[in-house]
């Protein structure tokens, strides 16, 4: 979690709101601070205390605000929940002072790095003036993630009836079921934790809109797409770019996958207009579809030569054993091992005991050296990889640790979800054998490689837009509640190309089966981070001197590539992100470009199969 008005969301990076916290802060008092508005012109002195002042107070609430969350989220309860709200509302109130006074400051030219932490304060408060509507906004936050960590699918016949499924459980439904009807059910079951989150979620919007325009943003959306260093109009254009640069391989990718689906599960795994059933893709959201490789490897090939699963499990690795060979691949890069406390707070088994919300988040409670993960591990691949992306907030939280509090933070959000998965795509097989998880490196076919990493990071991408495409026009209300649904699946239809297995209506939520809509995590720093992670690690890889096909590089060991990405991380939010991203590209763009090179050799191939197969590339949406 970052923090707190930069956010508190474990998750990364943050959200303003989900946060809250503090005790009234003992050095500024605000009777003193709104005598002084009215009766002087502030100058450059009173600015710089103004700002000393709220950084200190920001993160003492951030700090209490944080250990309310980390109780909540590992130990749900009633209680718990209510802790959280209120350090959330103390933290919005504190907020809702401050959005006022900070318009004092309005017009006065400052000196620059003081300029950008009013900047960066301004985009990151959140007002509400009524005190009712800061409890009931506070309550809500607490209550939607809550209901969603509670979340369970409890079936009254089948193989699980008498059993409730939590999501781990259903999870690996998903990676390993290839019954369709089984799939169906679970599919639908998991998604009704979602219905009863739609009132309080419409509520939720209207104060997170009421908040956003009591401070001048046009909604919510707009507040949210204004952390890009630019506007919010020219970030909804770039990341409109970047989808039509990396389109043409999702396109692909899909075709190929469908026919493969078909040959397996017959003519119902897609719909008449090239859409693929959303259940059989290996996830409950069809997010990633890594799982369902074996449907899909190419035939005759050596195939990926090894599976991480299993080598996970015949070596005897751990869920601790799995973050001890993340923490050793930053060290390997020069980065200073995990402080003592990580491993005496983190969770990184479910508790058998009690609720908790098992979605993966990095924690850094202090904002110095308290870091924690908390995840609900399991011994598969994806924990994994996913063990290496929750490292890479803690590291890039402790890189920033120097800055001043405003800069506390990623470049934007984008950076902070991309510095673990960029570690991660080092993981080749010649690393795995350099850690001495395989004894030797198998011979692996290239394209099954790239096969195996597009079905997680490509398959992705149209699912890491959509899901702000819709929360902007939810919030912008050109998506009304009585639509939320039908909304959402024709945006599910018209980027990822897929289809729900039964009929769904208003009656229905399916937004909510997905942590980050009741967990209020903005999602498109997800599908910018799968484009920069490719970026950076080109960056790193032609630091570490590395030539070859950029899908075989590993860094792992590279103290000269370490030290290139610390260049990066260390500079936190301090500066626009263009600039952080030159330090460590020499781009100032992001730039789908090194995500193509990396699978240009897949893609080639993949248009040869589906050309072969006779079959036009992508879906038709038809017209409602
Ligand atoms: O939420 C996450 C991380 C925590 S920041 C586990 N991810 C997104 C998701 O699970 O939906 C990582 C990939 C996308
Ligand atoms: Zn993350």
């Amino acid at each position: 979690m970052e923090r707190a008005v930069r956010v508190v969301i474990a998750i990364a990076a943050l959200t303003i709101f989900a946060v809250a916290q503090g005790a009234p802060p003992k050095k500024v008092k605000a009777q003193e601070s709104t005598m002084t508005k009215t009766q002087t012109k502030p100058t450059v002195a009173d600015a710089e205390k103004f700002m000393a002042e709220t950084e200190f107070t920001l993160n003492e609430m951030n700090v209490k605000l944080a250990r309310a969350q980390w109780i909540q989220a590992t130990f749900i309860t009633d209680d718990t929940e209510s802790i959280a709200a209120d350090y959330n509302q103390r933290l919005i109130t504190e907020m809702t002072r401050l959005a006022d006074e900070v318009k004092r400051f309005d017009g006065l030219e400052l000196p620059p790095v003081l300029a950008r932490k009013f900047l960066l304060l301004k985009l990151q408060l959140f007002s509400l003036e009524n005190p009712k509507e800061r409890e009931e906004f506070a309550q809500l936050a607490s209550s939607l993630e809550g209901e969603y960590g509670k979340g369970k699918y409890c079936p009254k016949t089948g193989k699980f009836a008498g059993k409730c499924l939590e999501i781990g459980e259903i999870e690996k439904v998903f990676a390993k079921s290839r019954d369709p009807e089984e799939l169906k059910e679970i599919w639908a079951g998991w998604h009704s934790i979602g219905a009863p989150m739609r009132a309080k979620y419409t509520r939720f919007i209207e104060l997170q809109n009421k908040g956003a325009r009591e401070l001048g943003f046009k909604d919510m959306g707009a507040q949210w797409r204004s952390n890009y260093d630019m506007t919010p109009e020219q970030f909804s254009a770039e990341t409109e770019r970047l989808w039509n640069q990396v389109r043409p391989l999702y396109e692909s990718l899909h075709t190929y996958v469908r026919t493969q689906l078909v040959k397996k599960y017959g003519s119902h795994a897609a719909d008449v207009n090239g859409m693929i059933r959303a259940d059989l893709l290996g996830n409950p959201w069809g997010q990633e579809w890594g799982n369902i490789y074996p449907l899909v490897a190419p035939a005759g090939s050596k195939g990926v030569g090894y599976d991480l699963t299993e080598l996970l499990r015949q070596k005897k690795v751990d869920e601790l054993g799995m973050v001890h060979y993340g923490e050793n691949f930053f060290k390997s890069l020069g980065f200073e091992p995990l402080p003592a406390t990580f491993w005496e707070r983190s969770q990184f088994i479910k508790p058998r005991d009690r609720e908790v919300v098992c979605h993966a988040s990095a924690w850094d409670i202090d904002n110095q050296d308290d870091l924690r993960l908390k995840m609900c591990i399991q011994i598969r691949d994806e924990d994994f990889v996913t063990v290496h992306h929750e490292l890479g907030h803690n590291f890039y939280q402790r890189a920033y640790k120097h800055q001043p509090f405003m800069f506390m933070n990623g470049a934007n959000d984008g950076f902070h979800e991309a510095i673990g998965d960029t570690i991660a795509l080092s993981i080749t097989p010649e690393y795995l054998k350099q850690v001495g998880l395989i004894d030797k490196v198998p011979e692996s076919d290239d394209t099954a490689l790239l096969l195996r990493q597009a079905m997680d990071k490509v398959a992705f991408l149209p699912f890491g837009l959509m899901i702000d495409q819709w929360r902007w026009k939810v919030f912008d209300g050109e998506i009304k509640p009585a639509d939320y649904n039908a909304a959402w699946w024709s945006l599910r239809a018209k980027y990822q190309g897929v289809v729900p297995p039964v009929a769904r209506t208003e009656a229905d939520f399916d937004p909510g089966a997905k942590y980050h809509v009741p967990g209020n995590v903005p999602y498109t720093r997800y599908f910018l981070a799968r484009i920069l992670q490719f970026q950076f690690y080109r960056a790193m890889c032609r630091e570490a001197g590395q030539i070859g096909p950029l899908h075989r590089c590993s860094f792992y060991d590279n103290k000269a590539a370490g030290a290139k990405l610390n260049a990066m991380l260390q500079l936190g939010m301090s500066k626009p992100w263009p600039e952080a991203l030159k330090t460590l590209t020499g781009e100032e763009r992001m730039d789908a470009g090194a995500m193509m090179e990396y699978f240009a050799p897949l893609k080639k191939w993949l248009d040869e199969q589906n050309a072969a197969a006779g079959v036009k590339s992508g879906w038709t949406v038809p017209a409602k």
